[in-house]
């Protein structure tokens, strides 16, 4: 009979290996998987209309409405849906500077915009009603193609 000594640090080492290996294909995996601007994948981004209202010291009343998220990246030549959904305020009606891109955002309705820009820099999504502070904004977005 043949006797297989097997030592503690053998044991150890291939303990280690077998860690490695299996933390390394996680990491790896992980890379693989797909992102939001993934070229095949719809690549959708979600706004909507928000509200901030607060009260001053002598008691005046003061609000402006927001795009939410405030800034948002899109890729350059890639095609994104922007949903933007209306929560606060009736209605926003909106331009995006640089482009003819144009509609109205309404409370409680979905405004879908497929976009895709092949200039690169940063468009301003503004709302002609709130367009700054002395008409309860300023309701403007940074939209950033890189
Ligand atoms: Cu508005």
């Amino acid at each position: 009979m043949k006797l297989v000594y097997i030592s503690k640090k053998w044991i150890m080492f291939v303990s280690f290996c077998f860690l490695a290996a299996i933390t390394s294909w996680y990491v790896v995996d992980r890379e693989t998987l797909p992102t939001a601007q993934d070229q095949n994948q719809e690549f959708v981004i979600n706004m909507v209309t928000g509200e901030f209202k607060s009260k001053t010291e002598d008691g005046k009343e003061i609000e402006a409405y927001r795009w939410d998220p405030g800034t948002i990246y899109i890729p350059k030549g890639q095609n994104v849906k922007l949903s933007i959904y209306g929560v606060n305020g009736k209605e926003h009606p909106f331009i995006i500077e640089g482009t003819d891109i144009k509609g109205t955002v309404t409370k409680g309705k979905e405004t879908i915009l497929n976009l895709k820009f092949d200039e690169e820099g940063i468009y301003r999504l503004i709302c002609l009603t709130h367009e700054d502070i002395a008409h309860n904004g300023p309701m403007i977005a940074y939209i950033v193609v890189d």
